[in-house]
């Protein structure tokens, strides 16, 4: 998979140089380029927003350099995501459907977001998808970028080691996960459940079952529908 990020903070990206995202671009599995926005500028103090049209509070991002940038770094066959709090819920469903994409190039806006053209120029050529993070306001789409970034290329397979360690987790099977426990068996008072250290496989599933199910109802019943 290759993975493109235009943004007017690259540096914000360093940290895609290390850990598990590290080791996958060392190994070829993925690429990600990330692009300054202002490398699209063509004026002295490199501009990338103005004032909106139809007055209001805040900055704009300028249609031209968005443009510029996107006509030489997304494929035709490329999809573009524009991290927004006007987006769709960003969910794992969502990251198992980028997870199967040749190209992903994120578009993350700054200010009051990005003029709407762009998004519906590149609607016009092509697939566009904007996601949110959650109901709540972040500065610009770089956070939530850099969660989708981790969401989906987390689940290319030879990224995370243990295959086996992606399907018993929140969310792979719609519910939440069940606690876990490690040595020793007392801490501060507390135990580990003592099914856990019964060697019964059948229980010791049913328990996981049973705590997965009451966590989903008491934290996010939504979820059981
Ligand atoms: Cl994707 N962008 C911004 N700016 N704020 C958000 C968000 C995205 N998701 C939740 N809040």
């Amino acid at each position: 998979m290759r993975i493109d990020i235009v943004t007017i903070f690259p540096t914000f990206f360093d940290v895609l140089d290390v850990s598990l995202i590290g080791k996958a671009r060392e190994r070829g599995i993925v690429t990600i380029g990330v692009h300054d926005l202002r490398a699209w500028t063509h004026d002295r103090h490199r501009t990338v927003d103005d004032t909106p049209y139809g007055g209001g509070a805040g900055m704009v991002m300028k249609p031209e350099p968005w443009g510029e940038a996107l006509d030489e770094i997304l494929a035709d066959d490329g999809v573009l995501i524009v991290p927004s709090p006007a987006g769709e819920p960003f969910t794992q469903k969502l990251a198992r459907e980028f997870a199967d994409e040749a190209q992903l190039v994120f578009a993350c806006g700054r200010y009051e977001g990005i003029d709407q053209r762009v998004v519906d120029h590149y609607a016009q050529r092509g697939r566009v998808r904007l996601v949110s993070l959650g109901d709540y306001v972040l500065n610009g789409g770089e956070v939530a970028a850099m969660a989708v970034v981790e969401a989906v290329t987390r689940l290319i397979p030879g990224v995370v080691g243990n295959p086996e360690s992606l399907v018993e987790e929140s969310h792979e099977d719609g519910l939440l996960e069940y606690p876990v426990y490690t040595k020793p068996q007392q801490w501060r008072g507390l135990e580990v459940p003592p099914v856990l250290l019964s060697g019964n496989h059948g229980e010791i599933a049913r328990w996981r079952r049973e705590q997965q199910l009451e966590r989903t109802r008491e934290r996010r019943p939504d979820l059981l529908g």
